[in-house]
């Protein structure tokens, strides 16, 4: 572990704490055991941000528990909710990296793309790996500016191409100088798409079917990059960009802010999609790999 990692990760972990429903649950369970009690527990659950299915689930299961033993311990229920909770988990099953392993980011305008990419270049250049990012949301001039001056601030690699060129020629040429530069890592910025725009979605595959020319069974990873505070329409998103382009994994981005948390899990639950990482703040140091227990504890920590 690295140095900057250790120390982020004790202030990730207290400001994951202030996601808890933990300290609610318990407050509601201090109270008479009744049918308006199941209901402010699934009120809670949803406005967790845990989606219809997981809150509904946890409280027929906690129904079920209570009615049978009405004297159990607020640590007890935490405890069989942290197990409920850690079977919606898809656990992300580390790979070997790839020499170049490429990395396509994709997602939504806003959602945290270029940051995140940022975040993950520096990540593995701290990792003492050779990265090199490929600037192939060509549509605004903005966004190559953006990413040179991470590639920059970071001391990596960039590839980019004129405004208005097309994505998958700036991928080509990328990918290209990563084999001849003996990159170890490669990261492709894609400007925002909406899910609803087809043409943009089948670009993507465009880009994919050039890579894989290149570089053979690349892009490795499709990351997708999802704004956790968008709740259950984050969660629609994803459904339908994973119809089009297969996502490997999440990126799940500003749960720092007003986030919930809950999405976390209700995301998983529904598309069987793992989350790689956690983005915690604007700079390219507040990211973390997603370590689900310890995820669950914050979430049920009552302190
Ligand atoms: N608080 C917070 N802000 C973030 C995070 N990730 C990205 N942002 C901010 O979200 C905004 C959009 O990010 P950007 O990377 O430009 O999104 P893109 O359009 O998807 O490339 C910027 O103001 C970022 O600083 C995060 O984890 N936490
Ligand atoms: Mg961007």
């Amino acid at each position: 572990m690295f140095k900057f990692f250790k120390t982020k990760l004790k202030s990730v972990a207290l400001s994951l704490k202030r996601l808890s429903i933990g300290r609610k649950l318990k407050a509601l369970f201090s109270k008479k055991i009744d049918a308006k009690l199941f209901e402010e527990l699934e009120k809670l659950f949803y406005e967790s941000d845990l989606g219809v299915k997981i809150s509904v689930e946890l409280t027929d299961k906690l129904k079920d528990i209570l009615s049978k033993d009405p004297n159990i311990s607020t640590d007890e229920i935490l405890k069989i909710l942290k197990n409920e909770l850690l079977k919606e988990i898809v656990i992300y099953e580390e790979k070997e990296l790839k020499k170049p392993h490429v990395i396509m980011i994709v997602g939504v305008n806003g959602s945290g793309k270029t940051t995140s990419i940022a975040k993950i270049a520096n990540f593995y250049h701290e990792q003492n790996k050779k990265v090199l990012l490929i600037a192939a949301d060509t549509y605004r001039a903005a966004a190559v500016e953006q990413l040179s001056k991470w590639a920059e601030k970071i001391g990596v690699d960039i590839v980019k191409s004129t405004q208005g060129s097309d994505p998958s020629s700036v991928v080509f040429d990328g990918l290209t100088a990563a084999r001849n530069r003996d990159v170890d890592v490669v990261i492709i910025d894609t400007a925002g798409r909406l899910h609803t725009k087809i043409n943009l979605m089948q670009e993507l595959e465009k880009i994919k079917k050039v890579a894989n020319k290149v570089i053979e069974s690349s892009p490795h990873e499709t990351i997708l990059i999802v704004d956790a505070t968008t709740g259950q329409n984050g969660v629609d998103g994803a459904k339908i960009f994973n119809s089009y382009t297969p996502i490997s994994a999440f990126f799940l981005t500003k749960l720092d802010g007003t986030a919930k948390g809950g999405m976390v899990l209700s995301i998983q639950k529904e598309l069987k999609v793992p989350i790689k990482w956690i983005g915690m703040g604007e700079k390219m140091q507040d990211i973390i790999p997603f370590d689900a227990e310890k995820f669950i504890d914050d979430l049920l920590s009552t302190d």
